[in-house]
Order: structure tokens, then C-alpha cells, then sequence
């Protein structure tokens, strides 16, 4: 029988994924889940054929530029891949191959419960109870803002944007969106989906905004300061794809001023580290990159990475291969 080849896995994944890795594979796990220093990547890429990250390790050209011979595929668990260097891995003869697809619809949930727990003041309302603060019901205690016949406008159609869309126009949000190019007429249609090809145009009309595009070079800080200070004092601003697709400092400054209504986000520019403003606002939600945290979710990532390392490994081309050029 050929011999295995070794994959190493970077943190913790579900045991039904580990499992099979090490039925399939010759597994290297990381059973504490503490996140590798720069150093042990380096150690990590220089015995591995085939390496499984995550979000939390950055593989970026100093890093590849260490990498054993043997390396030839980083299998990344996760559908972002901003952490990993993609043109300098291929430029090295590395694959890159991501998960997409299967945790669009627990993110675009989360997306829909962060809308609504900003504008309805779901977390504020919840931490009144448990801190025993609940005195009684007031006719004008605890008004937060309706979502319906709201306008709410989608930085990024891709699969995730899409899902938000489906949840918010059964929620009777009206949908619009900035994208590179347009969404099919199909699908503009079943969504009632108005383009805007200016976000600056878009910025300045909604009520509630969601970023759902990839980070990237072109998308770095597309909600500048600039762009911010567009949108609308009443708007509320969602993120359930990457902090730095929105200029942080900025955004905190607006919401302390009051000069946009709120916020919910699951994600930061300098993670895990977060603005220290946003954490002592009381208009914001903030949750711990939870988008695709379901048992579910999780899981059938593992099985992409497995495909993909099981696919590759066999001489075929991998299902989910990143090619820089759809960055
Ligand atoms: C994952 C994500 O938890 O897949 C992504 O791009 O942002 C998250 O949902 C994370 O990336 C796992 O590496």
C-alpha cells in the first residue's frame, strides 16, 4: 500500500473529522487546539505534505517561503482565505483548496439574528433580566426599531450574501446590493434585488447594512471612514464576513457619537483583539466569529478538507481549489 500522507492539522477539529483523517491519513491533531506560533507553522510546513489551517494561522510569504519540499497542498478549514497567501503558495507549486458552500446558511442565520438583535436590542434587553433588572413592563422601555419595510443593502452577492437575502425579504426587508457585477436576472428577480453598482450610492439610502463580500486586497477598509460618515444616522451596520472590510476605529467613533444607530458584529480587523471602544458601547452586539459555529457546520467542513486532501492526493484536481484570480 502507498504510504499515508502526512497531514497536519493546525487546531482542534470535530472527532468525526479527526477520526477519519487518521482512518485516511497519517493525522498529526492538535488535541490542546492552542494556536501554533509563526515558529511551529514553519516546523509544521517543513514535515507536512499536505497542511490543514484555519483562520487563526497566518500563512503568509515568509512563512511558504520555509516550506518542506514535500509540502504540496494547504487544505484550509474554512471558506475565507485571507490567512493563507495564495499566489506566492502557487507560485511555490502549493495547491490552496477552502470549504465553501456548506456554512452558508448557519452564517447567513447568524447574520440574520445579529439585524435583529441591534435593532431590537435583544442582547441589552436579555442582560436587564439576568442582572435582575427587570422591574416591570413600560410602554416606551426598551423601543428598538422594526426591520420590516426596511431597506437593507448587501456589500457582496456571493453564496452567503444570497442566503441573507432569502431570510430578509421573508422578513419583509426590501433588497438591495453592491456587487462587481450583477446577480442573474433569475435571481435578481426571485429576490426583488435592486443593484447598485455605487456603494457610495447604496451607503447613502439604506436603513441596514451587511457585509458579506471576502476580505481582499480590493475589499481592505471598503467601508472607509469616508464611506461611513455616507450612511444614514438611523442605519444600523452588520459583519459576518471579515473586520477588515470595515475601517474599525472609525466605525466605533460614529457609533459612540451616535452618528450611525448601531452595530452587530461577529468579526474584527485585528482579531481576537477588538476595538476597546466598541466593547463599552451599549448600541453594538458583539459575538466571537460564531457564523459558522454549529456542530453541523463544522463538521461538513472537515469532510470538504477530507475530499479535497483525499481528491488531490489521488492525482485528480480537488473540488475547491482556490485560484487567486477569484479572490
Ligand atoms: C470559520 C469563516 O470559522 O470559513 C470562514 O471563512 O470565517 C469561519 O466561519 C473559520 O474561517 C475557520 O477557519
Amino acid at each position: 500500500m502507498a504510504q499515508k500522507p502526512k497531514v497536519v492539522v493546525t487546531r482542534k477539529l470535530p472527532d468525526p473529522v479527526e477520526t477519519r483523517m487518521c482512518e485516511l491519513f497519517d493525522a498529526e491533531l492538535n488535541s490542546s487546539d492552542r494556536p501554533m506560533s509563526s515558529d511551529e507553522l514553519v516546523d509544521a510546513l517543513g514535515r507536512a505534505d499536505v497542511l490543514v489551517p484555519t483562520v487563526t494561522d497566518r500563512i503568509d510569504s515568509r512563512i511558504l517561503s520555509r516550506a518542506g519540499p514535500n509540502l504540496r497542498l494547504i487544505a484550509n478549514f474554512g471558506a475565507g482565505v485571507d490567512n493563507i497567501d495564495v499566489a506566492t503558495a502557487n507560485t511555490r507549486g502549493i495547491t490552496v483548496t477552502n470549504t465553501p458552500g456548506v456554512l452558508t446558511e448557519d452564517t447567513a442565520d447568524m447574520t440574520m439574528a445579529l439585524i435583529l438583535a441591534a435593532a431590537r436590542r435583544v442582547v441589552e434587553g436579555a442582560q436587564v433580566v439576568q442582572s435582575g433588572g427587570f422591574s416591570g413592563w413600560s410602554p416606551t422601555w426598551m423601543l428598538g426599531r422594526r426591520i420590516a419595510g426596511k431597506r437593507l443593502g448587501i456589500i457582496g452577492m456571493g453564496r452567503i450574501g444570497q442566503a441573507v437575502a432569502r431570510r430578509a425579504k421573508a422578513f419583509g426587508l426590501s433588497i438591495h446590493y453592491h456587487n462587481r457585477k450583477p446577480v442573474s436576472p433569475r435571481i435578481a428577480e426571485d429576490l426583488d434585488a435592486t443593484y447598485w453598482e455605487s456603494l457610495d450610492q447604496l451607503l447613502a439610502r439604506m436603513d441596514v447594512i451587511s457585509v458579506n463580500c471576502p476580505h481582499t486586497p480590493a475589499t481592505f477598509h471598503l467601508l472607509s471612514a469616508r464611506r461611513l460618515k455616507l450612511l444614514q444616522p438611523h442605519a444600523i451596520v452588520v459583519n459576518t464576513a471579515r473586520g477588515e472590510v470595515i475601517d474599525e476605529p472609525a466605525l466605533a467613533n460614529m457609533l459612540a457619537r451616535g452618528e450611525i444607530a448601531g452595530a452587530g458584529l461577529d468579526v474584527y480587523e485585528n482579531e481576537p483583539a477588538i476595538n476597546p471602544k466598541l466593547l463599552k458601547l451599549p448600541n453594538v452586539v458583539l459575538l466571537p466569529h460564531m457564523g459558522s459555529a454549529t456542530v453541523e457546520s463544522r463538521i461538513d467542513m472537515g469532510e470538504k478538507v477530507i475530499i479535497n486532501i483525499k481528491t488531490f492526493m489521488d492525482g485528480h484536481k480537488p473540488p475547491d481549489r482556490v485560484i487567486p484570480a477569484m479572490l
